[in-house]
């Protein structure tokens, strides 16, 4: 049996510690599937600023974003399927990045060069770590939407019968937005709610649109979410 890459890309202000990662991997363990645990930058976690000013939980926001890079995203994902490195000085770019910055508070030269640090490191180290494997499966929170859907693009380009799967906080709040990376095939399955079961049956090869749990598309190239187990 092949070994699943089990993989989170953090970023530096993440203190979502991936407990899922771990219960993921130790139930692939205890069903004898081999599985190697990725946590991309987590030697870059930093102490959270909550814990020196706790005044700071007085002003959350009540909802939690997990589209707002899209607009952006799917041009990066588009360029990268195509096998172009997208310039995010040119064309349409400049606009799309003067959005995104406006709406996080960001400045546009800050928000265009995060974008394109961000391609850069999942080009080379995210991908180039994870390119020999055949089934990668992503834990995706709010904090890590771009690195994953940019490395599974890259991932598909080089190998597009590899089976990338999604699943996390994300992925179950937001799978009906998420889907439409299924659709252009950027990855084959997510994964709504716990990942234990369906994982297992994912490394195990079954179909996804016969596991409990996952969305996928069909043979009729249709969405579909299984909600009974076959
Ligand atoms: C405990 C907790 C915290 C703790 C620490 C959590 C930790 N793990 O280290 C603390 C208090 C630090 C915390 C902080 C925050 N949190 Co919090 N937290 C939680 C909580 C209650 C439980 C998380 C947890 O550990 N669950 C247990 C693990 C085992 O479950 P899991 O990670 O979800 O993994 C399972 C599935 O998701 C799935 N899965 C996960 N990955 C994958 C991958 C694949 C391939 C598959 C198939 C399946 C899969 O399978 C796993 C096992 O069943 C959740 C709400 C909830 N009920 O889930 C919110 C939650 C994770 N937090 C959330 C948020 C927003 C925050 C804060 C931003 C709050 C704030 N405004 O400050 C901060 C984050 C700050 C930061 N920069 O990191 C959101 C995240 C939303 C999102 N879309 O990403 C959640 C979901 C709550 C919500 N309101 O929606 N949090």
């Amino acid at each position: 049996m092949r070994k699943i890459a089990l993989v989170k890309v953090s970023c530096i202000n993440d203190r979502l510690i991936p407990l899922g990662l771990a219960c993921l991997q130790s139930y692939l363990k205890q069903n004898s599937i081999p599985v190697k645990v990725f946590n991309f930058r987590a030697t870059e976690y930093k102490l959270p600023k909550v814990i020196f000013d706790p005044l700071i939980q007085l002003n959350l926001t009540d909802f939690v974003m997990n589209h707002q890079d899209f607009p952006l995203l799917l041009p990066i994902a588009n360029d990268i399927l195509e096998g172009k490195v997208p310039d995010l000085s040119e064309g349409f770019y400049p606009d799309l990045v003067n959005d995104y910055a406006t709406r996080m508070f960001d400045t546009p030269g800050a928000t265009q060069e995060r974008f394109r640090a961000t391609i850069e490191y999942c080009r080379t180290t995210v991908f180039g770590t994870l390119k020999h494997f055949t089934t990668v499966a992503f834990s995706i929170n709010y904090l890590n939407i771009p690195e994953t859907v940019i490395t599974s693009c890259f991932l598909k380009l080089y190998n597009p019968d590899r089976k990338i799967v999604w699943g996390g906080p994300s992925i179950t709040q937001s799978h009906k937005a998420f889907k439409l990376f299924l659709k252009k095939n950027v990855c084959d399955g997510l994964v709504i709610g716990e990942g234990e079961h369906p994982l297992l049956e994912i490394s195990q090869g079954r179909t996804f649109s016969e596991i409990k749990g996952v969305m996928s598309l069909n043979d009729n190239n249709k969405i579909t979410v299984c909600i009974h187990r076959k």
